[in-house]
C-alpha cells in the first residue's frame, strides 16, 4: 500500500514538473508513466482544476497588464500583429515557427513516438501532446489510435448527405458538408439542451472533439473516392495508425506515403489561434456551438485560396509552368513565368505569411523527406528552383513582408510523387490534420470556460473623429 502511494506521489510530482517548468532548453522531459496515465480522459480532468486556477491567478494579477498598442493599421489591415486570443496548444514564432506546447517540429520528429524507430510522428502522439502538454509513449500512443478506432463509426446519413451534392462539388464543399451532418450526433448539443453546469461543459466538447477527428478520415476518403475512384470504398484496416488508415483508405499503401501522411497530418495539425480556421473554429466554439459546428465552420476558412487552398493553387501552378515550358526549364524560364503571374494581379501561391518572417518549418522538413525519398523526382526539383527564385522576386517588389515559401508551396508535389495527384483534394488532407489542434483546443476552451467573442468594431467615421481629438 505504502509502495502504491509513494508511486503514485512520484508519478504526481513528475506531472507537476512536467506541467510547471517542463522545458530544458525547449525539449521536455519524458515522463514516466504510471498504468492509470493511459487514460487521456483522466490525464485531463487531474489536469483542469489547476489549469482553471492559472487561468484564475493570471487575470486577477495581470489582468490590466497592456500587451501593446493598437494602431488603427492594426483596426484597417486584419489585425496584423494585435495579440487577442488565448490559445494554449502552441505557439508561432516569426522566425523559428511554430511550437507544439514547446516542441519544435524536429524536436517533435525526435521525441513523438514513431510506427518504426526513426519514423515519422505518429499524429496520436501529436494529439496527446497538444492536450496534456506531455509528451507520450509508445503504450499511450496505441491506446489512442485504438480509442480513436473505436470511436470511427460514421452513420449511413453521412454519406447520403455527401451523396445529394453533385460528384463535380469542390471537395471542400463535400467535406464540409459530411462535418456538418455528423452534427446529429453531437454529444455537447444533447447535454446542452438537457441542461448542465459550465463546469461539464469540456467532458461532451472531449467525446465530440474525438468523435470527430476519430471519424474524419471515413468521410474525407469517401469524399476522394467518391468523386476520384468511381465511388469504390476501401473499408478501414484497424491494424493500421491513424494516419496509415487514411492513407489505406484513400487507396495508397506503400510504406513510405504511410511515413508521409504521418509527417503531413502532424504538421498541419495546429498553427497557434490567429489563423483563419483555428480563429473561426475558436469564435464560432465561443457560442457554445458544439465542435462540429465550429470545425465546418473552420472547413470553409480553410477553403479559402490565401489559407489552406493554397496547397491546391500550387500544384495547378505548377502544373501549368510545366505545359506552357516543360520539365527542363530554366532560370530565366522561371523568373518569367513568376512575373507573368504576377502581372496578372495574382498571387505567387506558397510563398509569404501573415506572421512568419523566415521559411516554415514544416517547408523544410518536408523538403527534407523529399531529400530522402524523392530527390530525383523532376517536380521537387521544380519545387527546389522556385526557392532559389521566387524570393528575390518578391523582395523586388517592395511590398510584401515575407518572401519565404510556406508549408502549401511543398506538400503537393510529395503527395503526387505518391500517385495522389488530383489537387483539388488536397485542402481536404489539410482540414482533416488541422481538426487534431482545433478539436484539441476546443476541449480546453470549455475547460477554461473562455467566454464569448465579441471584439468592438468601428466605423471610419468613427476612427477619423477619434484620431483627430487624439492629435
Ligand atoms: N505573392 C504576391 N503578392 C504577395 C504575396 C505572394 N505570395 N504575399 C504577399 N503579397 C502581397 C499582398 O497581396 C499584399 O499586397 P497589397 O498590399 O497589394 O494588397 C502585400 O504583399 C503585403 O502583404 P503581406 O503583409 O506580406 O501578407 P499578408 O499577411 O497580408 O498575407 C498571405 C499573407 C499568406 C495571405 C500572402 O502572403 C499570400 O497571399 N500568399 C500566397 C497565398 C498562400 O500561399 N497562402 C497560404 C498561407 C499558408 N496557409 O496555409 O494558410
Ligand atoms: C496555417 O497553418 O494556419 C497557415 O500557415 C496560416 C496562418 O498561420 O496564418
Amino acid at each position: 500500500m505504502v509502495f502504491f502511494r509513494s508511486v503514485a506521489a512520484l508519478s504526481k510530482l513528475r506531472s507537476r514538473l512536467a506541467h510547471q517548468s517542463t522545458s530544458l532548453g525547449s525539449i521536455r522531459w519524458l515522463q514516466v508513466q504510471s498504468t492509470s496515465d493511459l487514460d487521456l480522459h483522466a490525464q485531463l480532468k487531474d489536469m483542469i482544476p489547476e489549469q482553471q486556477e492559472c487561468l484564475k491567478k493570471l487575470k486577477a494579477e495581470h489582468g490590466k497588464v497592456q500587451l501593446g498598442n493598437i494602431t488603427v493599421d492594426m483596426v484597417i489591415s486584419g489585425m496584423r500583429g494585435m495579440t487577442g486570443l488565448l490559445w494554449e496548444t502552441s505557439l508561432l514564432d516569426p522566425d523559428e515557427g511554430i511550437r507544439f506546447r514547446g516542441l519544435s517540429i524536429p524536436e517533435c520528429q525526435k521525441l513523438l513516438p514513431a510506427a518504426s524507430p526513426g519514423g515519422e510522428p505518429l499524429p496520436e502522439g501529436l494529439l496527446w501532446l497538444l492536450l496534456t502538454g506531455k509528451v507520450p509513449n509508445k503504450e499511450q500512443v496505441n491506446g489512442l489510435s485504438a480509442e480513436l478506432q473505436s470511436r470511427a463509426k460514421v452513420p449511413e446519413h453521412v454519406f447520403r448527405a455527401i451523396d445529394a451534392l453533385p460528384v463535380t462539388a469542390h471537395p471542400m464543399t463535400q467535406f464540409a458538408s459530411g462535418v456538418m451532418a455528423l452534427q446529429v450526433e453531437s454529444e455537447f448539443q444533447k447535454a446542452y439542451e438537457k441542461g448542465m453546469p459550465k463546469t461539464k461543459f469540456w467532458e461532451p466538447t472531449y467525446e465530440d472533439s474525438m468523435n470527430l477527428i476519430a471519424r474524419l478520415p471515413t468521410v474525407a476518403s469517401y469524399v476522394y473516392r467518391r468523386i476520384y475512384k468511381d465511388g469504390q470504398i476501401i473499408p478501414a484496416n484497424s491494424s493500421l495508425d491513424y494516419a496509415a488508415n487514411f492513407s489505406h483508405m484513400l487507396g495508397f499503401d506503400d510504406p513510405k506515403m504511410l511515413e508521409l501522411m504521418r509527417l503531413y497530418v502532424t504538421i498541419h495539425s495546429d498553427h497557434e489561434g490567429g489563423n483563419v480556421s483555428a480563429h473561426t473554429a475558436h469564435l464560432v466554439g465561443s457560442a457554445l456551438s458544439d465542435p462540429y459546428l465550429s470545425f465546418a465552420a473552420a472547413l470553409n476558412g480553410l477553403a479559402g485560396p490565401l489559407h489552406g487552398l493554397a496547397n491546391q493553387e500550387v500544384l495547378l501552378w505548377i502544373e501549368s509552368l510545366v505545359k506552357e515550358c516543360g520539365e527542363d526549364i530554366t532560370t530565366d524560364q522561371l523568373k518569367d513565368y513568376v512575373w507573368k503571374t504576377l502581372k496578372s494581379g495574382k498571387v505567387v501561391p506558397g510563398y509569404g505569411h501573415g506572421v512568419l518572417r523566415k521559411t516554415d518549418p514544416r517547408y523544410t522538413c518536408q523538403r527534407e523527406f523529399a531529400l530522402k525519398h524523392l530527390p530525383d523526382d523532376p517536380f521537387f526539383k521544380l519545387v527546389s528552383k522556385l526557392y532559389e527564385v521566387v524570393p528575390p522576386i518578391l523582395t523586388e517588389l517592395g511590398k510584401v513582408k515575407n518572401p519565404w515559401p510556406n508549408v502549401d508551396a511543398h506538400s503537393g508535389v510529395l503527395l503526387k510523387y505518391f500517385g495522389l495527384s488530383e489537387a483539388r483534394y488536397f485542402t481536404v488532407l489539410f482540414g482533416v490534420s488541422r481538426s487534431i489542434g482545433i478539436g484539441s483546443q476546443l476541449i480546453w476552451d470549455r475547460a477554461l470556460g473562455l467566454p464569448l467573442e465579441r471584439p468592438k468594431s468601428v466605423t471610419m467615421d468613427w476612427l477619423r473623429t477619434y484620431c483627430t481629438k487624439a492629435t
